[in-house]
Parts: C-alpha cells; structure tokens; sequence
C-alpha cells in the first residue's frame, strides 16, 4: 500500500471514531428547522449532508480543509518557474486534511502519470459518436466506456468486506484522475483539431501534461490549467455535481458511476455548462455591436435585452454565495499579471461594473456579483482556445478533484445510502390545513 493510501486510512479510522462519537451520543440534536419553501425551492439552506473536502461560507466564499483561494495561492507546492498552485497538492490536502509537501505533490504527479493509461476501448466509443455531438457528452460516454476499469466493481461481484470498500474506491479515484486529462485531451483534438492526438509526456505534472495533450505549450497557459484546476475542483456537497457524484456513489455505485452522474450534472447552463455560455454570450454581443470594446452604456442595453428575453445572464448570481466568487477574483489577477491588455478581458471587466447594480434593482436575485464561470472563457480564448463547448470539460477534469476525494471520505466513514423523504403537494395542502 502506498503510504498516501496509508496515512487515509489513519486519517479515516480516527475520523470514524469521532463521527460514531457524535451520531451516539448528539444523534437527536435538531440542526434546524425546514420550510415548506426550502422543499419546493431546491431544498436552498437545508443543512443535509456532510462533505469533509470544503466548506463554503456565502460571503467569504470557499475554503478547502479551512484554506481559502489566496492562501492556497500562497501555500501549495508551485511547478518549477512556476507561480500557481499544483492540483496534486490540493487534491492531498482535500484527502488527507494537511497541507503536502512538494515530495508529497510529487508522488502523485508520478503516480498519475503511471496510472495514466486509457484502453482503447474508451477511443473507440468516442469515436462512435457523431463529431457534432458535444464534448460533455464525449467526455461521459470516455467515462462510461472506462468503467470497466472498476476495482470496486470487479471485487464487490467477487465479495468484499464492507470495511474494504474504501480501499476500491481509493484504487478507482486514483486511477480515473489520472486517466481523465487524456480523455478530455482525445475528445478536444478529435473533435477541433482533426483527429491528431498527442502523447502524453509523463516528465510533467498533471495539470502541464493535460495542457501538453491539448495541444498548448506556451507556459502561460499550464499556469493558468493549474490554477483553473484548483479553482474548480470543489465548492462543498450540495452542488449538483458533488451531489449528484454522492448520492449515485450512496448506492455503491462505482467512481466510475457517480463521477459521470455528476457530470451529467456539470452539463446543465445553470451550473457548469455556464462557461462557455458566459463566453458565448459576450462574443455575440460583441458581434451586434460590430466588434471592438463596447461602452459600458451598450453593454447595459445587450444586459437589459437579455433579462427582457427571459434568459439568465451568465455568470453572475449564486445559490449560496453572496458575494464577488473569490475563484472570479484569482482569475482577475491572474489576467491583470499576464493578458492585462487583452480585449475580451477588459470586456468581462466592464462587465463586472455593469450587471451587479442592474441585477440588484430586479430586487429577486440574491446575489448579483459574479461566479467563477464569468472569467474562465475570456482567459482561455486568450491562449487560443477559443472552442467554447469545450470549456465544461476543463471544469469536469478539475471537478473529480474534489467529487472523488469525497467519494473516499464516503467510503471510509461508511456513510449510508441516500433517501430523503418526498411529499404530494396534495400532502402539502393537508399539512398547511393542520390536517
Ligand atoms: N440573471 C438573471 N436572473 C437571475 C440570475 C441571473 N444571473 N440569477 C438569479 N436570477 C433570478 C432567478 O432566475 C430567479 O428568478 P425567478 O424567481 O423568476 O425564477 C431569481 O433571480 C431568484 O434566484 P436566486 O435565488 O437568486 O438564485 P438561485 O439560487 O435560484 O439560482 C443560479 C442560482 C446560479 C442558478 C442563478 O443565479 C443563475 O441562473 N445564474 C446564471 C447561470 C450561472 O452563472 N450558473 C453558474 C453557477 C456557478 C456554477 O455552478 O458553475
């Protein structure tokens, strides 16, 4: 057993103790009470689950195992030259709940890179969709297709000890990370760049061989895929993709199964498919206005068309958040530092000032400031990557970052199959009559 796998499994029977503690002797304490509303408006507010990875606070914004964005900035081992953090470093820290050191970051660099290889199998039955099919669904049609790979699937038809499970699930997170950047890597070059694949380079950390395979080897670029997967990679358990991966992963459901239900849900425009929304969306209100820097006055006009058409304006609001998303915030400074001068930057800017007062005067968003899909399209077309339907797979190869992470906590804590209970509005009219 490797010794990260090791020092989990203390980490995880210390937990247990601590949890069955807890449930045994506070197990009737009430948490809080729930409305009628918060059943029918997504359950918003519902404390209803545990996530040990990230914790975010609505003002604050997203802290992971207590450390918030800059001080991981700050604080995680960097490439060499480099100054943004490295994914391996963060996924350690959402695992096993320390900050690594760069020993650390580079075991799982390596052991990445080792695990990295993808059957053909997977190639071939994404090459048995239609070249106009979306990367989403590419990318989960790859995942589905490598399920086979499953060691908890495999030793659970065999018969397995409940107190193993996590040790499978620890052996698939590990090896589906490291396999989904060429997934991802396959589905952008068959789909942009005619079929020509490029090898990995196992010299590289996993963020810099992801941005390789894409085919990028401007070093600004694998700067900004690292810091782009840190910033993805979680944002606590109630979102649709890391519900969605816990709760099919409730039913024993494999890494495989309950990473790609989440990315069915990372699909969706109101969560992760809003990036390249956000950059559609600006694209074509450039190209109404005839190209170049809109006024602030033109961009406030195209704002109010597209609140008067009953669509969303993309990457702004939050269902939790209630303030500027500090994932927003770092990709700010990360233009400011390297593209200040860029055009679609100085837009996305721009439109920063406009939205907020315009979405706050509606007087029904909660939060009129931006998520962290408002920049990420403007960043990438920068560097040339300018293939917007594919943005949302960058977002899922981050995501498993912290879905998967969870998935080994689930595991290890034993947690039980997810069932609340559902009601009839008829239910509802009874229950409001006192009946
Ligand atoms: N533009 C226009 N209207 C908005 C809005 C926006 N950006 N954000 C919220 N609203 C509206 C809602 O549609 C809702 O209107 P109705 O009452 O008419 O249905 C009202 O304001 C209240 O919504 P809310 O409580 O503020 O927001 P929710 O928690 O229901 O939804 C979210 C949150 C993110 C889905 C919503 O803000 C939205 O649709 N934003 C645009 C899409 C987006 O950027 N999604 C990405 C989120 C981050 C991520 O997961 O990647």
């Amino acid at each position: 057993m490797g010794y990260i796998k090791e020092k989990f499994k203390v980490k995880a029977d210390e937990l247990n103790i601590e949890v069955k503690d807890l449930i045994k002797n506070h197990g009737n304490k009430k948490i809080e009470d729930v409305t009628l509303a918060q059943v029918y408006q997504g359950m918003r507010g519902i404390t209803g689950l545990v996530t040990e990875t990230s914790l975010l606070d609505a003002n604050e914004g997203i802290r992971f195992r207590g450390y918030s964005i800059p001080e991981l900035r700050e604080h995680l081992p960097k490439a060499p030259g480099g100054a943004e953090p490295l994914p391996e470093g963060l996924f350690y820290l959402m695992l096993i709940g320390e900050l690594p050191t760069e020993a650390d970051v580079q075991y799982l660099s390596s052991m990445w890179g080792r695990r990295s290889h993808v059957p053909n199998h997977v190639f071939d039955a994404i090459e048995a969709l239609p070249i106009t099919a979306h990367p989403m669904t590419m990318f989960n049609v790859g995942i589905m297709a490598l399920q086979t790979e499953s060691s908890f699937a495999h030793a659970y038809s065999e018969g397995i000890n409940k107190k193993d499970y996590w040790s499978y699930t620890y052996e698939d997170t590990m090896n589906l990370i490291a396999r989904l950047p060429r997934i991802a890597a396959y589905v952008y070059r068959r789909k942009y760049k005619g079929g020509q694949h490029i090898q990995p380079n196992g010299m590289l950390d996993w963020a810099g061989n992801f941005a390789h395979m894409l085919g990028y080897s401007d070093e600004g670029f694998k700067e900004l895929m690292r810091l782009y997967m840190v910033i993805h990679a979680d944002h606590e358990g109630g979102n649709v993709s890391a519900h969605t991966t816990h709760l099919v992963g409730s039913a024993l459901s494999d890494a495989y199964l309950s990473f790609a239900a989440g990315m069915n849900g990372l699909a969706g425009p109101l969560h992760g498919l809003a990036n390249q929304e956000v950059i559609k969306w600006i694209l074509q209100m450039r190209e109404e206005l005839g190209g170049g820097v809109p006024t602030k006055e033109q961009i406030e006009a195209y704002v109010r068309k597209t609140l008067s058409e009953g669509k969303v304006v993309p990457g702004y609001g939050h269902a939790v958040l209630r303030k500027t998303d500090p994932r927003f915030t770092a990709q700010m400074e990360f233009a400011k530092k390297h593209l200040p001068n860029d055009e679609l930057v100085k837009i996305v800017w721009m439109v920063y000032e406009t939205v907020p007062p315009i979405l706050q005067d509606l007087g029904k968003v909660k939060n009129p400031w931006p998520n962290v899909d408002a920049h990420s399209g403007a960043l990438l077309v920068h560097y040339g990557l300018v293939e917007y339907e594919f943005y949302t797979v960058l977002f899922g190869v981050s995501r498993a970052l912290g879905v998967l992470a969870s998935l080994c906590w689930d595991r290890a804590l034993g947690l039980s199959l997810e069932r609340p209970k559902s009601v009839t509005t008829e239910w509802m009219k009874q229950f409001v009559e006192g009946k």
